[in-house]
């Protein structure tokens, strides 16, 4: 296994790959884009492998955490996805450091609710509170301005994102010429809201530590020559 790659990103990785969840192939992206991988952070439905992507992001939360890098009240899991993903990281993030055990969690409905308790939001309240967003794939991050949005709607003060992977690649051109160099979603969003953005594992984690883990020669040469294409310059 990769001797670059953090231990808690390693087990990650293995358990994504050996669970089905990092998958090679070909793919159509929400961006149109046909990707020689995927990682289908829904696929993490079995208890081994939900309490995996629990570690993994509770083990990055406390370590932006303990470094100052993120500060939070709340971790918010954006419907319909974000929602396990968020609920089990919080359990961890109380279970491996018991000071954690006063953060909460809430999480969105796709569609408000307008009898018995109505509202938008499940869980805790946002207003005034510092919300940390946990989320699955950041690739052109339209999902996650969605959920910017709606926290701050809420009177939340949106504190940072954690994702499961960052793919790191550009931004769509707006004239459709994906030959050009261009900025990445994860960048454009830090600088945009000023917050930082943590990923578990970025392309360049999975190309630096996928070679022991069973994926052929191939898909890992079409892999990357899709980060030549796509890599974004930040
Ligand atoms: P944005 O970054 O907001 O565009 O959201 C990325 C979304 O793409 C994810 O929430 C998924 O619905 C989907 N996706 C994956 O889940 N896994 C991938 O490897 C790639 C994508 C994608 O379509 O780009």
């Amino acid at each position: 296994m990769s001797q670059q790659l953090a231990p808690y990103k390693a087990d990650f990785l293995r358990a994504a790959i050996s669970g089905g969840v990092l998958k090679f192939g070909s793919f159509e992206l929400k961006s149109k884009r046909i990707s020689p991988y995927f990682f289908n952070a829904g696929d993490f439905y079995r208890a081994d492998l939900l309490e995996a992507i629990a570690t993994a992001y509770a083990k990055a939360i406390i370590e932006a955490s303990s470094a100052g890098v993120i500060d939070f009240d709340i971790v918010f899991g954006p419907a319909y996805k974000g929602i396990p993903l968020a609920t089990a990281a919080t359990i961890r993030l109380g279970q491996l450091d018991s000071s954690y055990l006063s953060k909460e969690y809430s999480f969105d409905r796709k569609e408000a609710k307008d009898h018995g308790e109505g509202g938008n939001i499940v869980g805790a309240p946002l207003k005034g509170k510092r919300v940390l967003i946990v989320d699955d794939v950041i690739t052109a991050g339209t999902a996650k301005r969605e959920a910017i949005a709606k926290i701050e709607k809420e009177g939340g003060v949106v504190a940072g994102i954690v994702v499961a992977l960052d793919r790191q690649e550009k931004l769509p051109a707006a004239d459709g010429d994906d030959t050009k160099p261009g900025p990445s979603a994860l960048g454009e969003l830090k600088k945009e809201y000023g917050i930082p953005i943590l990923a578990i594992l970025t392309l360049d984690d999975i190309l630096a530590g996928v070679r022991d883990l069973g994926v052929s020669e191939d898909n890992i040469k079409k892999t990357e020559e899709y980060r030549e294409k796509f890599k974004a310059t930040d």
